[in-house]
C-alpha cells in the first residue's frame, strides 16, 4: 500500500512537470497565402505589381517563443502565375523539402521547432529568388528568448518593426536586380520615406515615444544587394542585440552594419528631460536619400498606443 502510494505520487509529480513544460512551449499555427497583387510603394500612391505573403509587403510579423513549434502552411492559390515558397531563417530543416517551391493551386505544410532565440528574416525562396524577394515576399519572425526579460534584455517601453528593402520599378527585369541596376528607392515597411514627413509632405506617420523611454527597433535588412548602416541621428544605440539575441549584445554603438538577410534588434533611449527627435537612417547616403529615413519623435504627449499591441508595424 505504502509503495503504491509513493508510485502514485511520483506519477502525479511527473505529470505536473510535463504539463508545466507543455504550458511553456506552444505550437503556433501560422498560415500565409501567396498573393500576386498590386501594392502602394510610396506615400502618394504609386502602384507596383508585387508578389506578397497575404497581400502585404512585408508579410505579417510572426512572434513565437524559444522552444515553440511553428506549424506552418503556405497556400499558393490557383490564380497565381508563379510557384512560391517559404524560407524561415529561424528554422533548421531541409532546403529541398520544407523550403521547396509550391505550384499554383497547391499547398505546403511543415513544422519546425524555434530552437534559437532572436530576430530572423523570412522570405520566398522560389526561383528566381532575387525577383521573389525584390517584389515583396519577405518579413520578420521574432523568437523571444526563453528566459524572458532580464537585466541583460530589459523590457522595452515601445517596440517597432522596420523592414528595409530595395525598390526596382521594372518588376520583370530580374537580371537588373542581380546587378543592382535601376533601383530607385529604399522601402521601409514597403514604402519610400514611409515615416518621414520632414522629407515627404505626403507622409502622415512617425514613430513615437515619451522622453527617456526604451524604444526597441526590430530591424530586418531585406535588401537584394546592399548592407544597411543603421544609425539613429541625434542618438546612440544604447544596445544592439546581434541577430536579436541577448547573448550577443553590444553597447553604445553609433552605426551598426546589418548584412543582407540579417536581422538585428536595436534599443534607443532618448534624454528623459526634454522632447527630442531622432531620424533612424541607413547612413549609406544613396539609400537614405532614396527613402530609408524614419522619424522617431520623443515627446511627453506621445500616442500611448504606438509601439504597443497591434501597432508595432505602423500602417
Ligand atoms: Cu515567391
Amino acid at each position: 500500500m505504502q509503495l503504491l502510494r509513493k508510485t502514485a505520487l511520483a506519477l502525479v509529480a511527473g505529470a505536473a512537470v510535463a504539463s508545466a513544460q507543455g504550458a511553456l512551449a506552444e505550437t503556433v499555427k501560422v498560415t500565409m497565402t501567396a498573393m500576386e497583387k498590386e501594392v502602394t510603394i510610396d506615400n502618394k500612391g504609386t502602384k507596383y505589381p508585387a508578389w506578397t505573403f497575404d497581400g502585404a509587403m512585408p508579410g505579417k510579423f510572426v512572434r513565437v517563443h524559444e522552444g515553440d513549434t511553428v506549424d506552418f502552411t503556405l497556400i499558393n492559390p490557383p490564380e497565381n502565375k508563379n510557384s512560391h515558397a517559404m524560407d524561415f531563417h529561424a528554422a533548421q530543416v531541409d532546403v529541398l523539402n520544407e523550403f521547396a517551391p509550391v505550384k499554383p493551386g497547391e499547398t505546403k505544410h511543415f513544422i519546425f521547432k524555434a530552437k534559437v532565440p532572436g530576430l530572423f528574416m523570412y522570405h520566398c525562396g522560389a526561383s528566381p529568388m532575387v525577383q521573389h524577394i525584390a517584389r515583396g515576399m519577405y518579413g520578420a519572425i521574432l523568437v523571444e528568448p526563453k528566459g524572458g526579460y532580464s537585466k541583460a534584455y530589459p523590457k522595452p517601453d515601445r517596440e517597432y518593426i522596420l523592414v528595409q528593402s530595395q525598390y526596382f520599378p521594372d518588376a520583370d527585369d530580374y537580371k537588373a536586380m542581380l546587378e543592382n541596376k535601376g533601383w530607385a528607392g529604399s522601402l521601409i515597411n514597403g514604402k519610400i520615406l514611409h515615416y518621414d514627413p520632414v522629407h515627404d509632405p505626403n507622409a502622415s506617420q512617425v514613430l513615437e515615444a515619451k522622453p527617456g523611454e526604451r524604444v526597441r527597433i526590430y530591424f530586418v535588412n531585406a535588401n537584394i544587394n546592399m548592407p544597411v548602416a543603421l544609425h539613429p541621428i541625434a542618438g546612440i544605440w544604447d544596445r544592439v542585440y546581434i541577430n536579436g539575441n541577448p547573448r550577443n549584445t553590444l553597447y553604445g554603438i553609433q552605426t551598426y552594419n546589418v548584412a543582407v538577410a540579417e536581422a538585428d534588434t536595436f534599443d534607443l533611449v532618448s534624454p528623459d528631460d526634454r522632447a527630442t527627435n531622432n531620424a533612424i537612417v541607413d547612413h549609406t547616403m544613396g539609400a537614405a536619400l532614396r527613402g530609408a529615413i524614419t522619424v522617431l519623435m520623443n515627446k511627453p504627449d506621445a500616442d500611448p498606443g504606438k509601439g504597443r499591441g497591434s501597432q508595432l508595424v505602423l500602417p
